[in-house]
């Protein structure tokens, strides 16, 4: 099986690059010069690994609605996902998985309550992950991929496995110019046009920090009830996709503004994934600055919570290319 290449870096390299107007604009402290944040060497990340030959990408570069004679326009490319991700670790209990010919990314976050039998609370998700990735590899190129059918195996696989753990994960395909999901729990995305969310996943929770997962038993809740849909999308559509340790920190309007701040300065998606991570994680480090976690804390337990969630953060941006 082919391997994604991990890139290793620190979360004080990535913080670094978060401008100082995105850093105000956010209400994130100032930097520190010589800052090393707890955590440091634990960020793994990946780049789209499968280059495509270069012909096809100027193929898909050309994708400019070009005119015929009659002034009609063609049918355009198909699109495809230039993807990246950034891993900052906690517990290290969420996996990923992307793959750029194929138009298939994923993520899966590993439920931290087994942890205390002494158990691996990550090995299920990243079970589902990794049978997901290799479903891809092996399938026959071009055939189209139901996110749906593809969680459905990668979980039917994980249980056989007999791993231990739950975990809540997102499945997202490319087909065409439809973007197809299926989710169960509180994995989750969000589709960006022109700097403004498109598009976010309702997360699936029984009650407040209870997302619906799936577990290594078959039983529990029912991969039936995983969310299935699609959206038409487009050429310069950005995509995110993390676990809650994203979601659970940066509220949707400030990961617009990282999204509409990134694109104007013309951020790569590693750039766009790092520096979104980057912000979250220090977020989650936060006793202070506010996030969905608290917020939603306040409003459904009463308390006064203030501050973010330490949870592992995956973040994974794709330009819709
Ligand atoms: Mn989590």
């Amino acid at each position: 099986m082919e391997a994604l290449e991990p890139i290793q870096q620190t979360l004080s390299e990535i913080d670094k690059r978060i401008p100082d107007a995105l850093r105000a604009a956010l209400g994130l402290r100032k930097r520190r010069a010589s800052i090393l944040l707890p955590g440091d060497a634990y960020v793994t990340s990946f780049v789209a690994s499968f280059q495509q030959p270069s012909s096809q990408r100027r193929d898909a570069a050309a994708d400019e609605s070009p005119v015929d004679n009659d002034g009609a326009a063609e049918p355009r490319a198909p699109l495809r996902m230039d993807w990246a991700s950034c891993y900052a670790r906690h517990h290290d209990e969420d996996a990923h998985f992307g793959h750029e010919d194929a138009g298939v990314v994923g993520v899966a976050d590993g439920v931290g309550g087994y942890r205390k039998n002494g158990v691996d609370a990550g090995a299920f998700s990243r079970g589902l992950m990794t049978s997901a990735f290799e479903q891809v590899l092996t399938a026959e190129p071009g055939t189209p991929v139901c996110p749906y059918t593809l969680l459905e195996r990668a979980y039917e696989e994980t249980v056989a496995s007999a791993a231990t753990g739950r975990s809540t994960a997102v499945i997202l395909s490319l087909a065409g110019t439809a973007l197809k999901w299926a989710y169960i729990g509180d994995s989750a995305f969000a589709v960006f046009r022109d700097g403004a969310l498109l598009h976010r996943s309702q997360r699936q929770q029984k009650r407040f920090n209870c997302p619906l997962q799936l577990n290594g038993r078959g039983s529990g809740d029912s991969i039936t009830q995983a969310d299935v849909g699609e959206i038409a999308v487009r050429h310069g559509d950005v995509l995110v996709v993390g676990t809650d340790g994203l979601f659970d920190n940066v509220f949707d309007a400030d990961l617009e503004r990282l999204v509409r701040m990134g694109t104007a300065l013309g951020f790569s998606p590693k750039n766009m994934a790092d520096v979104v991570a980057g912000v979250a994680y220090e977020i989650s480090m936060s006793g202070s600055t506010d996030s969905p976690y608290s917020s939603d804390s306040r409003k459904l337990r009463g308390d006064r919570r203030r501050g973010g969630k330490q949870d592992d953060i995956t973040v994974l941006v794709a330009f819709l290319i």
